[in-house]
Protein backbone atom coordinates (compact mmCIF):
# COMPACT_ATOMS: atom_id res chain seq x y z
CA UNK A 1 0.00 0.00 0.00
CA UNK A 2 2.28 2.39 -1.25
CA UNK A 3 0.43 5.67 -2.67
CA UNK A 4 2.72 7.30 -5.74
CA UNK A 5 4.04 11.01 -5.86
CA UNK A 6 5.18 12.72 -7.62
CA UNK A 7 9.07 14.31 -7.49
CA UNK A 8 9.23 17.23 -4.77
CA UNK A 9 5.42 16.00 -3.39
CA UNK A 10 5.86 16.10 0.67
CA UNK A 11 7.38 13.04 2.57
CA UNK A 12 4.69 10.66 3.53
CA UNK A 13 4.58 9.30 6.27
CA UNK A 14 3.08 5.84 6.29
CA UNK A 15 1.64 3.26 9.39
CA UNK A 16 2.27 -0.37 8.20
CA UNK A 17 0.32 -3.05 10.05
CA UNK A 18 2.84 -5.81 8.24
CA UNK A 19 0.88 -8.97 7.31
CA UNK A 20 1.65 -11.96 9.94
CA UNK A 21 4.95 -13.63 8.61
CA UNK A 22 3.42 -16.81 9.02
CA UNK A 23 -0.15 -16.13 7.69
CA UNK A 24 -1.95 -18.86 9.03
CA UNK A 25 -1.03 -21.84 6.94
CA UNK A 26 -3.26 -24.92 6.54
CA UNK A 27 -3.28 -28.04 8.41
CA UNK A 28 -1.88 -30.30 6.08
CA UNK A 29 -3.33 -33.75 5.48
CA UNK A 30 -1.88 -36.93 7.22
CA UNK A 31 1.35 -38.08 5.37
CA UNK A 32 1.24 -41.56 3.36
CA UNK A 33 4.05 -43.55 5.26
CA UNK A 34 2.58 -46.74 5.88
CA UNK A 35 3.65 -46.71 9.64
CA UNK A 36 2.60 -42.99 10.12
CA UNK A 37 -0.75 -45.26 12.09
CA UNK A 38 1.87 -46.65 14.26
CA UNK A 39 3.53 -43.26 15.57
CA UNK A 40 1.51 -42.74 18.05
CA UNK A 41 3.83 -39.74 19.54
CA UNK A 42 2.80 -38.11 16.72
CA UNK A 43 -1.00 -37.65 17.05
CA UNK A 44 -2.85 -35.18 18.33
CA UNK A 45 -4.90 -37.32 20.31
CA UNK A 46 -2.15 -38.91 22.48
CA UNK A 47 -1.75 -37.43 25.68
CA UNK A 48 1.72 -36.64 24.88
CA UNK A 49 1.42 -36.13 21.25
CA UNK A 50 3.46 -33.90 19.50
CA UNK A 51 0.96 -33.04 17.37
CA UNK A 52 2.85 -33.62 13.87
CA UNK A 53 0.20 -32.58 11.34
CA UNK A 54 -0.11 -28.73 13.75
CA UNK A 55 3.75 -28.73 14.01
CA UNK A 56 4.20 -28.97 10.01
CA UNK A 57 2.13 -25.27 9.43
CA UNK A 58 5.51 -23.79 10.37
CA UNK A 59 6.82 -25.92 7.28
CA UNK A 60 9.17 -28.83 7.42
CA UNK A 61 12.82 -28.44 8.05
CA UNK A 62 13.55 -26.83 4.70
CA UNK A 63 16.76 -25.10 5.26
CA UNK A 64 17.63 -26.19 8.18
CA UNK A 65 20.66 -28.37 9.13
CA UNK A 66 20.38 -30.36 12.29
CA UNK A 67 23.25 -32.49 13.72
CA UNK A 68 22.78 -35.76 15.04
CA UNK A 69 25.96 -36.64 17.59
CA UNK A 70 25.17 -40.27 17.93
CA UNK A 71 26.53 -43.76 16.40
CA UNK A 72 26.50 -42.24 13.00
CA UNK A 73 23.75 -43.26 10.40
CA UNK A 74 23.59 -45.95 7.92
CA UNK A 75 22.70 -45.30 4.30
CA UNK A 76 19.21 -45.13 4.43
CA UNK A 77 16.57 -44.01 1.71
CA UNK A 78 14.35 -41.97 4.68
CA UNK A 79 17.55 -39.58 4.21
CA UNK A 80 18.64 -39.66 0.81
CA UNK A 81 19.28 -36.56 -0.66
CA UNK A 82 19.75 -34.51 2.68
CA UNK A 83 22.76 -36.00 4.38
CA UNK A 84 25.62 -33.70 4.73
CA UNK A 85 28.75 -34.42 4.72
CA UNK A 86 29.53 -35.16 8.75
CA UNK A 87 32.50 -36.38 11.00
CA UNK A 88 33.68 -39.26 12.96
CA UNK A 89 35.36 -38.25 16.06
CA UNK A 90 35.68 -41.38 17.56
CA UNK A 91 39.32 -41.27 18.15
CA UNK A 92 39.98 -44.66 19.27
CA UNK A 93 40.48 -47.12 16.54
CA UNK A 94 39.36 -50.43 18.55
CA UNK A 95 35.94 -49.11 19.16
CA UNK A 96 35.42 -47.13 15.67
CA UNK A 97 35.20 -50.27 13.63
CA UNK A 98 36.56 -48.19 10.92
CA UNK A 99 40.10 -49.71 11.45
CA UNK A 100 41.59 -45.62 12.42
CA UNK A 101 40.47 -42.73 14.10
CA UNK A 102 38.94 -39.30 13.41
CA UNK A 103 37.67 -39.59 9.94
CA UNK A 104 35.83 -37.93 7.19
CA UNK A 105 33.32 -40.77 7.04
CA UNK A 106 31.04 -40.79 9.52
CA UNK A 107 28.87 -44.17 8.76
CA UNK A 108 27.44 -46.60 11.57
CA UNK A 109 29.94 -49.36 11.81
CA UNK A 110 28.21 -51.02 13.93
CA UNK A 111 28.38 -51.44 17.76
CA UNK A 112 27.43 -55.26 18.24
CA UNK A 113 29.62 -56.36 20.82
CA UNK A 114 30.18 -60.62 20.70
CA UNK A 115 31.00 -62.86 24.00
CA UNK A 116 34.90 -62.55 22.62
CA UNK A 117 34.55 -58.70 23.10
CA UNK A 118 33.49 -59.26 26.75
CA UNK A 119 35.82 -61.68 27.68
CA UNK A 120 39.08 -60.11 26.09
CA UNK A 121 37.83 -56.61 27.45
CA UNK A 122 38.82 -55.44 24.62
CA UNK A 123 36.59 -52.61 24.78
CA UNK A 124 37.30 -51.94 28.48
CA UNK A 125 36.00 -53.48 31.95
CA UNK A 126 32.44 -51.91 31.28
CA UNK A 127 31.52 -53.30 28.53
CA UNK A 128 30.22 -56.39 30.21
CA UNK A 129 27.00 -57.46 27.83
CA UNK A 130 26.86 -59.18 24.51
CA UNK A 131 24.19 -57.47 21.76
CA UNK A 132 23.39 -56.34 18.26
CA UNK A 133 24.08 -53.18 16.62
CA UNK A 134 21.85 -50.85 17.70
CA UNK A 135 21.49 -48.26 14.93
CA UNK A 136 21.24 -46.04 18.03
CA UNK A 137 22.23 -42.97 15.17
CA UNK A 138 19.96 -43.88 12.78
CA UNK A 139 16.98 -44.45 14.52
CA UNK A 140 17.46 -40.72 16.19
CA UNK A 141 17.64 -39.08 13.05
CA UNK A 142 14.92 -40.80 11.55
CA UNK A 143 12.63 -39.48 14.21
CA UNK A 144 14.04 -35.77 13.82
CA UNK A 145 14.02 -35.75 9.82
CA UNK A 146 12.85 -38.62 7.60
CA UNK A 147 11.14 -38.44 4.60
CA UNK A 148 7.16 -37.95 4.72
CA UNK A 149 5.02 -38.70 2.34
CA UNK A 150 7.39 -41.19 0.41
CA UNK A 151 4.95 -43.99 0.90
CA UNK A 152 7.45 -45.52 2.82
CA UNK A 153 8.32 -46.35 6.55
CA UNK A 154 7.56 -43.26 8.62
CA UNK A 155 7.39 -39.55 8.61
CA UNK A 156 9.45 -37.31 10.11
CA UNK A 157 8.85 -34.27 12.18
CA UNK A 158 10.76 -32.13 9.99
CA UNK A 159 11.08 -34.01 7.00
CA UNK A 160 12.62 -31.32 4.77
CA UNK A 161 15.51 -30.43 7.26
CA UNK A 162 19.01 -31.92 6.29
CA UNK A 163 20.53 -34.14 8.32
CA UNK A 164 24.45 -33.43 9.54
CA UNK A 165 25.74 -36.69 11.06
CA UNK A 166 28.07 -37.03 13.38
CA UNK A 167 29.99 -40.13 14.58
CA UNK A 168 30.90 -40.00 18.52
CA UNK A 169 30.27 -43.50 20.13
CA UNK A 170 31.45 -47.01 18.56
CA UNK A 171 31.57 -50.20 19.97
CA UNK A 172 30.00 -50.01 23.95
CA UNK A 173 30.23 -45.94 23.51
CA UNK A 174 32.77 -43.20 23.61
CA UNK A 175 34.84 -40.64 24.77
CA UNK A 176 33.69 -37.03 26.22
CA UNK A 177 36.64 -35.68 24.78
CA UNK A 178 35.55 -36.75 21.66
CA UNK A 179 31.78 -35.92 22.33
CA UNK A 180 32.94 -32.19 23.04
CA UNK A 181 35.17 -31.94 20.16
CA UNK A 182 32.15 -33.43 17.80
CA UNK A 183 29.77 -30.34 20.10
CA UNK A 184 32.33 -27.80 18.91
CA UNK A 185 32.72 -28.96 15.22
CA UNK A 186 28.80 -29.01 15.02
CA UNK A 187 28.00 -25.66 16.08
CA UNK A 188 30.75 -24.10 13.37
CA UNK A 189 33.81 -23.94 15.92
CA UNK A 190 37.38 -24.92 15.17
CA UNK A 191 38.93 -28.08 16.15
CA UNK A 192 42.63 -29.02 15.84
CA UNK A 193 43.36 -31.01 13.00
CA UNK A 194 40.14 -30.85 11.66
CA UNK A 195 38.32 -29.35 8.62
CA UNK A 196 36.21 -26.72 9.40
CA UNK A 197 32.66 -27.73 9.37
CA UNK A 198 31.27 -25.78 6.26
CA UNK A 199 27.58 -26.65 7.12
CA UNK A 200 27.56 -25.64 10.76
CA UNK A 201 23.53 -26.64 12.54
CA UNK A 202 22.14 -24.27 14.73
CA UNK A 203 20.32 -27.29 15.89
CA UNK A 204 22.20 -30.33 18.20
CA UNK A 205 20.65 -33.43 19.18
CA UNK A 206 22.54 -35.71 21.55
CA UNK A 207 20.30 -38.54 22.95
CA UNK A 208 23.74 -39.96 24.94
CA UNK A 209 24.83 -39.30 28.54
CA UNK A 210 27.91 -40.06 30.33
CA UNK A 211 27.71 -40.29 34.65
CA UNK A 212 29.52 -37.20 35.54
CA UNK A 213 29.77 -33.74 36.62
CA UNK A 214 29.21 -31.09 33.24
CA UNK A 215 33.39 -30.44 33.22
CA UNK A 216 34.56 -26.90 33.13
CA UNK A 217 35.43 -28.14 29.05
CA UNK A 218 31.97 -29.78 28.61
CA UNK A 219 30.42 -26.27 29.79
CA UNK A 220 33.01 -24.29 27.89
CA UNK A 221 31.55 -25.71 24.66
CA UNK A 222 28.02 -25.42 25.48
CA UNK A 223 28.48 -21.92 26.40
CA UNK A 224 29.95 -20.95 23.16
CA UNK A 225 27.94 -23.10 21.25
CA UNK A 226 25.00 -21.44 22.75
CA UNK A 227 26.36 -17.87 22.34
CA UNK A 228 26.38 -18.63 18.54
CA UNK A 229 22.56 -19.38 18.90
CA UNK A 230 23.13 -23.02 19.07
CA UNK A 231 20.45 -24.78 20.96
CA UNK A 232 21.86 -28.38 22.11
CA UNK A 233 19.11 -30.58 22.92
CA UNK A 234 19.98 -33.80 24.52
CA UNK A 235 18.57 -36.51 26.69
CA UNK A 236 18.58 -37.16 30.40
CA UNK A 237 19.64 -40.76 30.34
CA UNK A 238 17.46 -44.29 31.35
CA UNK A 239 18.90 -44.64 34.56
CA UNK A 240 15.17 -44.01 36.29
CA UNK A 241 17.62 -41.41 38.62
CA UNK A 242 18.26 -37.96 39.09
CA UNK A 243 19.00 -36.66 35.66
CA UNK A 244 21.61 -34.07 37.75
CA UNK A 245 24.19 -36.79 37.70
CA UNK A 246 24.36 -36.93 33.97
CA UNK A 247 26.49 -35.00 31.46
CA UNK A 248 25.28 -33.49 28.87
CA UNK A 249 22.37 -32.58 30.57
CA UNK A 250 23.51 -31.63 33.75
CA UNK A 251 25.81 -28.88 31.69
CA UNK A 252 23.94 -25.15 32.06
CA UNK A 253 21.93 -24.11 29.07
CA UNK A 254 21.18 -27.45 27.16
CA UNK A 255 17.58 -28.42 26.60
CA UNK A 256 17.26 -31.87 28.19
CA UNK A 257 14.03 -33.89 27.33
CA UNK A 258 13.12 -36.57 30.02
CA UNK A 259 10.83 -39.41 28.54
CA UNK A 260 7.01 -40.32 28.60
CA UNK A 261 5.35 -43.16 28.20
CA UNK A 262 1.66 -43.47 26.20
CA UNK A 263 0.22 -42.59 29.27
CA UNK A 264 1.57 -38.94 29.94
CA UNK A 265 3.40 -40.39 32.90
CA UNK A 266 6.95 -40.40 33.29
CA UNK A 267 8.68 -43.86 31.29
CA UNK A 268 9.46 -45.60 34.16
CA UNK A 269 13.20 -45.35 33.16
CA UNK A 270 13.42 -41.96 32.47
CA UNK A 271 15.65 -39.70 34.53
CA UNK A 272 13.89 -37.20 36.27
CA UNK A 273 14.19 -33.80 38.86
CA UNK A 274 15.06 -30.57 38.19
CA UNK A 275 17.83 -30.94 35.97
CA UNK A 276 14.78 -32.44 33.10
CA UNK A 277 13.40 -28.93 31.25
CA UNK A 278 10.56 -30.97 29.59
CA UNK A 279 9.52 -34.51 28.48
CA UNK A 280 8.78 -35.72 24.84
CA UNK A 281 7.18 -38.95 23.93
CA UNK A 282 10.29 -41.76 24.68
CA UNK A 283 7.64 -44.86 24.99
CA UNK A 284 8.05 -48.22 26.76
CA UNK A 285 9.15 -51.24 25.88
CA UNK A 286 5.09 -52.49 26.22
CA UNK A 287 3.78 -53.83 23.14
CA UNK A 288 2.84 -50.82 20.96
CA UNK A 289 4.58 -48.18 23.48
CA UNK A 290 7.78 -48.09 21.69
CA UNK A 291 8.60 -44.97 18.92
CA UNK A 292 9.08 -46.78 15.24
CA UNK A 293 11.74 -45.30 13.50
CA UNK A 294 14.78 -45.88 10.92
CA UNK A 295 16.85 -48.57 11.41
CA UNK A 296 19.15 -51.30 9.52
CA UNK A 297 18.68 -55.09 9.41
CA UNK A 298 22.10 -56.45 10.28
CA UNK A 299 23.05 -57.65 13.28
CA UNK A 300 26.64 -56.74 13.16
CA UNK A 301 27.40 -54.45 10.22
CA UNK A 302 24.94 -52.63 8.06
CA UNK A 303 23.05 -54.89 5.47
CA UNK A 304 19.42 -53.27 5.14
CA UNK A 305 17.99 -50.54 5.44
CA UNK A 306 14.76 -51.23 8.20
CA UNK A 307 12.60 -49.75 10.53
CA UNK A 308 12.37 -51.08 14.33
CA UNK A 309 10.61 -49.81 17.75
CA UNK A 310 12.58 -48.43 20.48
CA UNK A 311 12.05 -46.64 24.33
CA UNK A 312 13.78 -44.31 25.90
CA UNK A 313 15.19 -40.74 26.60
CA UNK A 314 17.42 -41.08 23.31
CA UNK A 315 13.83 -41.31 21.42
CA UNK A 316 12.57 -37.96 23.31
CA UNK A 317 15.33 -35.70 22.89
CA UNK A 318 14.21 -35.85 18.79
CA UNK A 319 10.90 -35.19 19.01
CA UNK A 320 11.85 -31.56 20.58
CA UNK A 321 14.59 -31.53 17.42
CA UNK A 322 12.35 -32.04 15.18
CA UNK A 323 9.83 -29.69 16.04
CA UNK A 324 12.29 -26.71 16.66
CA UNK A 325 13.58 -27.50 13.16
CA UNK A 326 10.13 -26.60 11.89
CA UNK A 327 9.72 -23.86 13.74
CA UNK A 328 13.45 -22.44 12.32
CA UNK A 329 12.40 -23.32 9.06
CA UNK A 330 9.27 -20.69 9.64
CA UNK A 331 11.97 -18.54 10.92
CA UNK A 332 15.64 -19.00 10.56
CA UNK A 333 16.57 -15.91 12.02
CA UNK A 334 14.29 -16.27 15.58
CA UNK A 335 16.57 -15.58 18.21
CA UNK A 336 18.14 -18.83 20.17
CA UNK A 337 16.70 -17.21 23.90
CA UNK A 338 13.24 -16.18 21.97
CA UNK A 339 13.13 -19.92 20.60
CA UNK A 340 13.59 -21.27 23.93
CA UNK A 341 11.21 -18.65 25.83
CA UNK A 342 8.19 -19.64 23.07
CA UNK A 343 9.31 -23.36 23.81
CA UNK A 344 8.39 -22.75 27.67
CA UNK A 345 5.99 -20.66 27.44
CA UNK A 346 4.63 -23.00 25.30
CA UNK A 347 4.64 -26.25 27.26
CA UNK A 348 1.46 -28.38 27.39
CA UNK A 349 0.25 -29.53 30.89
CA UNK A 350 1.11 -33.19 31.70
CA UNK A 351 -1.72 -34.99 31.98
CA UNK A 352 -4.50 -34.67 34.97
CA UNK A 353 -3.56 -37.38 37.32
CA UNK A 354 0.14 -38.40 35.89
CA UNK A 355 3.01 -38.85 38.17
CA UNK A 356 4.32 -35.82 36.20
CA UNK A 357 1.66 -33.61 36.83
CA UNK A 358 1.43 -34.80 40.72
CA UNK A 359 5.20 -34.38 41.51
CA UNK A 360 6.16 -30.58 40.02
CA UNK A 361 9.71 -30.63 39.44
CA UNK A 362 10.18 -34.48 38.37
CA UNK A 363 9.21 -34.49 34.44
CA UNK A 364 9.94 -30.58 33.25
CA UNK A 365 7.77 -27.94 33.08
CA UNK A 366 5.74 -29.76 30.71
CA UNK A 367 4.96 -31.84 26.88
CA UNK A 368 6.40 -30.29 23.97
CA UNK A 369 3.31 -29.70 21.61
CA UNK A 370 3.49 -28.35 18.08
CA UNK A 371 -0.07 -27.61 18.49
CA UNK A 372 0.60 -25.21 21.34
CA UNK A 373 3.51 -23.75 19.40
CA UNK A 374 2.03 -22.68 16.91
CA UNK A 375 -0.94 -21.28 18.26
CA UNK A 376 1.50 -19.04 20.14
CA UNK A 377 3.75 -18.51 17.13
CA UNK A 378 1.20 -17.54 14.94
CA UNK A 379 -0.44 -15.53 17.30
CA UNK A 380 2.55 -13.32 17.94
CA UNK A 381 1.52 -9.26 17.54
CA UNK A 382 3.02 -7.35 14.51
CA UNK A 383 5.07 -4.48 15.16
CA UNK A 384 3.52 -1.06 14.41
CA UNK A 385 5.95 0.13 11.53
CA UNK A 386 6.09 3.44 10.33
CA UNK A 387 8.32 4.84 7.56
CA UNK A 388 8.71 8.82 6.19
CA UNK A 389 10.13 9.07 2.49
CA UNK A 390 9.12 10.58 -0.78
CA UNK A 391 7.72 8.38 -3.46
CA UNK A 392 9.94 9.62 -6.18
CA UNK A 393 13.55 11.53 -6.19
CA UNK A 394 15.40 13.30 -8.91
CA UNK A 395 19.00 12.39 -10.09
CA UNK A 396 21.29 14.94 -7.44
CA UNK A 397 18.73 15.77 -4.86
CA UNK A 398 18.69 14.27 -1.39
CA UNK A 399 15.64 13.93 1.25
CA UNK A 400 15.30 12.91 4.62
CA UNK A 401 14.38 9.08 5.37
CA UNK A 402 13.14 7.41 8.16
CA UNK A 403 11.29 4.55 9.96
CA UNK A 404 10.32 3.95 13.49
CA UNK A 405 9.53 0.01 14.62
CA UNK A 406 7.07 0.32 17.76
CA UNK A 407 7.59 3.65 17.70
CA UNK A 408 11.73 2.85 17.77
CA UNK A 409 14.34 5.18 15.19
CA UNK A 410 14.85 1.62 12.95
CA UNK A 411 18.52 1.35 11.43
CA UNK A 412 17.94 1.73 7.64
CA UNK A 413 20.50 -0.35 5.54
CA UNK A 414 20.90 0.81 1.12
CA UNK A 415 20.26 -2.47 -1.43
CA UNK A 416 21.03 -0.24 -4.27
CA UNK A 417 24.20 1.48 -4.09
CA UNK A 418 24.60 2.23 -7.79
CA UNK A 419 21.05 4.28 -7.68
CA UNK A 420 21.19 6.07 -4.32
CA UNK A 421 23.46 6.65 -1.54
CA UNK A 422 22.10 7.00 2.22
CA UNK A 423 24.25 9.55 4.84
CA UNK A 424 22.90 10.32 8.24
CA UNK A 425 19.22 9.83 7.62
CA UNK A 426 18.75 11.60 4.30
CA UNK A 427 19.39 9.68 0.61
CA UNK A 428 20.21 11.17 -2.39
CA UNK A 429 19.23 9.79 -6.10
CA UNK A 430 22.34 8.85 -8.40
CA UNK A 431 20.96 7.40 -11.18
CA UNK A 432 17.60 6.45 -12.59
CA UNK A 433 16.15 3.27 -11.15
CA UNK A 434 14.55 2.15 -7.88
CA UNK A 435 16.47 3.18 -4.70
CA UNK A 436 16.01 0.55 -2.02
CA UNK A 437 16.34 1.22 1.41
CA UNK A 438 15.59 -1.74 4.13
CA UNK A 439 14.97 -2.38 7.97
CA UNK A 440 14.49 -5.72 9.28
CA UNK A 441 13.82 -6.94 13.23
CA UNK A 442 14.06 -10.44 14.37
CA UNK A 443 10.87 -11.92 15.32
CA UNK A 444 11.09 -12.48 19.61
CA UNK A 445 8.88 -14.95 21.32
CA UNK A 446 5.78 -12.37 21.06
CA UNK A 447 6.35 -10.48 18.07
CA UNK A 448 6.82 -11.17 14.08
CA UNK A 449 9.83 -10.05 12.67
CA UNK A 450 10.19 -7.03 10.19
CA UNK A 451 10.98 -6.80 7.34
CA UNK A 452 10.37 -3.27 5.41
CA UNK A 453 11.55 -2.13 2.13
CA UNK A 454 11.50 1.21 1.03
CA UNK A 455 11.07 1.88 -2.42
CA UNK A 456 11.79 5.22 -4.23
CA UNK A 457 11.58 5.99 -7.88
CA UNK A 458 14.58 7.52 -9.27
CA UNK A 459 13.18 8.87 -12.75
CA UNK A 460 16.33 10.12 -14.26
CA UNK A 461 16.66 13.61 -15.74
CA UNK A 462 14.47 14.83 -18.53
CA UNK A 463 16.66 15.29 -21.12
CA UNK A 464 16.61 18.44 -23.74
CA UNK A 465 15.53 16.87 -27.55
CA UNK A 466 15.07 19.01 -30.11
CA UNK A 467 14.29 18.00 -34.37
CA UNK A 468 14.98 20.36 -36.94
CA UNK A 469 14.00 20.04 -40.48
CA UNK A 470 13.12 22.17 -43.56
CA UNK A 471 9.14 23.44 -43.13
CA UNK A 472 8.94 22.33 -46.48
CA UNK A 473 10.62 18.85 -48.20
CA UNK A 474 10.75 18.36 -52.26
CA UNK A 475 10.21 14.90 -53.28
CA UNK A 476 13.53 13.07 -53.63
CA UNK A 477 15.52 15.56 -51.71
CA UNK A 478 17.54 14.29 -48.59
CA UNK A 479 18.61 16.44 -45.97
CA UNK A 480 20.40 16.29 -42.90
CA UNK A 481 18.31 17.11 -39.52
CA UNK A 482 19.54 19.38 -36.90
CA UNK A 483 19.16 17.18 -33.73
CA UNK A 484 20.38 18.49 -30.24
CA UNK A 485 20.04 16.55 -26.97
CA UNK A 486 21.53 16.66 -23.29
CA UNK A 487 20.89 12.81 -22.88
CA UNK A 488 23.75 10.74 -23.02
CA UNK A 489 22.10 8.21 -25.29
CA UNK A 490 22.51 8.28 -28.98
CA UNK A 491 19.04 9.22 -30.59
CA UNK A 492 17.60 7.29 -32.87
CA UNK A 493 15.11 8.60 -35.82
CA UNK A 494 11.70 6.74 -37.64
CA UNK A 495 9.61 7.56 -40.37
CA UNK A 496 6.33 7.55 -38.57
CA UNK A 497 5.11 8.01 -42.70
CA UNK A 498 7.42 5.67 -44.46
CA UNK A 499 5.24 6.23 -47.62
CA UNK A 500 6.03 10.34 -47.83
CA UNK A 501 9.37 9.79 -46.35
CA UNK A 502 12.05 8.04 -45.03
CA UNK A 503 15.24 8.04 -42.74
CA UNK A 504 18.11 6.91 -44.59
CA UNK A 505 20.57 4.43 -42.57
CA UNK A 506 23.31 7.78 -42.39
CA UNK A 507 20.14 9.78 -40.63
CA UNK A 508 19.14 11.91 -44.12
CA UNK A 509 15.38 12.41 -44.29
CA UNK A 510 14.26 11.72 -47.68
CA UNK A 511 10.87 12.89 -49.02
CA UNK A 512 9.76 10.59 -51.44
CA UNK A 513 5.35 11.80 -52.10
CA UNK A 514 3.64 14.46 -51.19
CA UNK A 515 2.08 14.94 -47.96
CA UNK A 516 2.43 15.16 -44.43
CA UNK A 517 6.23 13.25 -43.59
CA UNK A 518 6.05 12.61 -39.67
CA UNK A 519 9.65 12.06 -38.06
CA UNK A 520 10.31 10.53 -34.53
CA UNK A 521 13.20 11.43 -32.79
CA UNK A 522 13.90 9.41 -29.28
CA UNK A 523 16.43 8.36 -27.15
CA UNK A 524 16.53 5.70 -24.21
CA UNK A 525 16.56 5.71 -20.91
CA UNK A 526 20.68 6.04 -19.34
CA UNK A 527 21.79 6.04 -15.75
CA UNK A 528 21.33 9.99 -15.54
CA UNK A 529 18.24 10.43 -18.07
CA UNK A 530 15.08 9.62 -19.01
CA UNK A 531 13.76 8.02 -22.00
CA UNK A 532 11.97 11.06 -24.08
CA UNK A 533 10.69 11.24 -27.73
CA UNK A 534 8.84 13.61 -29.86
CA UNK A 535 7.82 14.00 -33.29
CA UNK A 536 7.38 16.44 -35.94
CA UNK A 537 5.51 16.93 -39.01
CA UNK A 538 7.08 18.61 -42.49
CA UNK A 539 5.25 18.72 -45.17
CA UNK A 540 6.60 17.71 -48.49
CA UNK A 541 5.79 19.07 -51.90
CA UNK A 542 6.98 18.51 -55.78
CA1 LIG B 1 37.61 -43.88 12.00
CA1 LIG C 1 34.56 -43.56 10.04
CA1 LIG D 1 8.88 -42.04 5.04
Amino acid sequence: MRMLHRAGALALTLLIALPSAAAAAERPPAPNDPYYSEQWALRAEAANGVDLLETWRFGQGAGIVVAVLDTGVTDHPEFAGRVLAGYDFVSDPTRAGDGDGRDANPRDEGDWVTADDVASRRYGSGCSETRDSSWHGTHVAGTILAAANNGTGIAGIAPLAQLLPIRVMGNCGGSLSDLIDAMRWAGGLTVPEVPENPTPAKLLNISLVVESACSAALQSAVDELSARGVVIVTAVGNENTEASRFAPANCIGTLTVGASAVSGDRAPYSNYGTAVDLSAPGGTDARGGAIVSAYDEGRTIPTQSSYASRAGTSMAAPHVSGVLAAILAAEPDLPRADLLTLLFRNLAPFPAGSNCAQRVGLCGGGLISGARLYAAFSARVAPLVAYSAVAELAIGASTPVSATIDGTAATLTLETPTICSLAAGSVTAIASGTCILRSTRAGSAATQPVNLGITIVVPGNTPALSLVLPQLLKVGMRVDPVITTTSDAPPTLTSRTPRICKVGASGRVRAIAVGACKIRIEVAATATYAARKLTITVRTSR
